[in-house]
């Protein structure tokens, strides 16, 4: 099953790639720099959560081509946002994807304009989307767009930045993992179970396994932060900054690692055995080297 889903990543990482490609086509001069900005920071990523939008979607049996879109659109947002969290008024990181950080590249300046304009094209895709009733196309772009705001990215960063190093203690570290990370995984969940008409049950259950899987990512990321190699995960590892790892040790780290896939599948059982893929996925998420 995990060679299934390297192959299912490989060929959901290849479509959306050729989709990024075709939205950021630019035919004004003008504006060039600004592109290339932008698309710089789109490639490369393993696009774990736009399979993720996939997995959700097969399980509801959503035709590929509905899916594509909003898959796509997660990733913009995702890639914006690495663009922004290696500003050197952020995270100040110098490597992302195995390359120098956009700004380090194109300037602040553009990649905050690159960024911005990464996530209006976002919302924009799947608002204008063909071939999907405006009920879910509407639901869809909420979903997107409440997972960079208040109740996601950004408040996980403020968090971080204002807070993690003054106020040490579980509880905040929780709150950067599920708002930072975990909420864009929740968004890709949920935009598979909207267009595959979920249930309310059915979509707790996404949510449910959104928001420990999306922990397990980031105390993987966490782990990887202290004992990964750079050369293979391809970002600057932050030795010096605190985080779950740091927090707890090691050892304890990797057993809350497992403690969240496993309530992360727990919430699975609704969906019996059409969970197959997703707890594959699930199982290739904590085992990542990268
Ligand atoms: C308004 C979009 C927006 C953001 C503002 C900067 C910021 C607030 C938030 C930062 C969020 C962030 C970068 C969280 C880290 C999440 C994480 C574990 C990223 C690494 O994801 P991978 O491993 O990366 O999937 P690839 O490169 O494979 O895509």
């Amino acid at each position: 099953m995990q060679d299934k889903i390297k192959t299912y990543l490989q060929d959901v990482r290849q479509q959306v790639d050729r989709a990024i490609e075709q939205v950021l086509e630019n035919e004004n001069p003008l504006i060039e720099g600004l592109y290339k900005s932008a698309a710089y920071s789109t490639g490369g990523g393993k696009r774990v959560r736009a399979v993720f939008t996939y997995l959700v979607g097969n399980i509801f049996e959503v035709p590929g081509e509905q899916l594509l879109t909003p898959a796509s659109a997660i990733e913009l947002i995702h890639a914006a946002s690495l663009i922004m969290d290696d500003l050197p008024y952020m995270d100040d990181s110098q490597l992302r994807r195995g390359k120098p950080s956009n700004h380090v590249v194109f300037g602040q300046d553009v990649a905050l304009c690159a960024s911005i304009a990464l996530i209006s094209e976002a919302i924009r895709m799947v608002l204008e989307e063909k071939g999907i009733s405006d009920d879910h196309r509407i639901k869809m772009a909420a979903v997107l767009t409440r997972s960079f705001g208040f109740d996601g990215l950004a408040a996980g960063q403020y968090v971080d930045l204002k807070l993690k190093r003054k106020n040490i203690e579980f509880g905040i570290i929780e709150y950067i993992n599920h708002k930072k990370t975990a909420a864009l995984f929740s968004a890709a969940g949920q935009i598979g179970a909207i267009l595959g008409q979920a249930n309310a049950d059915q979509m707790q259950a996404i949510s449910d396994f959104s928001a420990n899987i999306g922990f397990a990512f980031q105390i993987m990321d966490d782990i990887l932060d202290v004992a990964g190699d750079v050369k293979v995960v391809g970002k600057d590892l932050e030795h010096d900054k605190m985080n779950f790892v740091k927090l707890v040790g090691m050892e304890k780290a990797r057993e809350y690692l497992f403690d969240y896939q496993k309530r992360a599948l727990e919430a699975l059982t609704v969906f019996g055995e059409r969970a197959g893929e997703i707890t594959a996925f699930a199982e290739y998420l904590i085992h990542r080297v990268r």
